[in-house]
């Protein structure tokens, strides 16, 4: 069963960063299952041979090796679809602009809208722990987007290239949390990063993902094979527990 598998992406749902894993897999436009993880419910214990960390996104890869980290697996997709322009070619000046992209945005973007998640997470009812909380992220926040504002205010992509790269995929996964924490008005506030979000929104694989996650029958550009039922999975030890695999 583990050869013939295509690769798996594991989603978590309300609204993960995993939204990236799944809009790029559906640009890349290979086979590829699809598991959902309940994030608010017990999670599947045999998902803890994929990550132990109970994170997504996660991945099994076509040669059925465990995948973590939006940042590892947007490469692996990225690398995959040099020629859809979704990656570039390891070396190159193109692929350091992009994983310098990618590392901004899973730290620095990811990170500002952590306090956020605490208090939407935790259930902090202490009303001065929850204001502070508040505000930091929101500080936090307005930094970045004021800083992808001024980068969007003459590109269409992220990379200022013709076409969206894996980056985008994980700029609109993230960049609509702003909206689902309710922190400010994102037209007038800030009208580059708005105008980009707006346009992926139209984009057919991430209108795809944004169906996925409601739990429609949607099935995209005909790459998605099906979601996969976690139990039937031969899972083998996740990436960055194991050793390192001979060249
Ligand atoms: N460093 C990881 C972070 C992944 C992460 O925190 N994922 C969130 C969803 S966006 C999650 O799985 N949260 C569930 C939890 O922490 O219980 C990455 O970039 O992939």
């Amino acid at each position: 069963m583990k050869a013939e598998l295509k690769p798996v992406i594991f989603y978590g749902v309300p609204s993960g960063c995993s939204l990236a894993s799944v809009i790029a897999s559906e640009w890349l436009g290979q086979p590829y299952h699809l598991v959902r993880i309940e994030m608010m419910d017990k999670w599947p214990e045999q998902f803890a041979r994929v990550n132990p960390r109970m994170k997504t996104p996660a991945m099994l890869t076509a040669q059925g090796d465990s995948l973590t980290e939006s940042l590892a697996i947007l490469q692996h997709i990225g690398q995959r679809g040099v020629a859809q322009g979704l990656g570039f070619i390891p070396g190159t000046p193109n692929a350091d602009r992009l994983a310098s992209m990618l590392s901004y945005l899973v730290t620095d973007l990811f990170a500002a809208f952590a306090p956020l998640w605490k208090l939407y997470d935790a259930g902090i009812n202490d009303p001065v722990q929850k204001s502070v909380l508040r505000q930091y992220g929101e500080d936090s926040v307005r930094v970045e987007y004021a800083y992808l504002d001024e980068l969007l205010a003459d590109r269409e992509w992220l990379l200022g290239g013709t076409k969206p790269t894996v980056a985008d995929a994980y700029l609109f996964a993230i960049g609509r949390w702003a909206e689902y924490h309710k922190l400010f008005a994102l037209e007038e506030t800030f009208p580059n990063v708005a105008r980009y979000m707006r346009k992926l929104a139209q984009d057919p694989a991430v209108k795809f993902a944004l169906e996925i996650e409601k739990n429609s029958d949607a099935r995209g550009n005909g790459s998605f094979q099906g979601h996969v039922d976690i139990a039937q999975l031969e899972i083998s030890k996740a990436s960055f527990t194991s050793n390192l695999a001979a060249a």
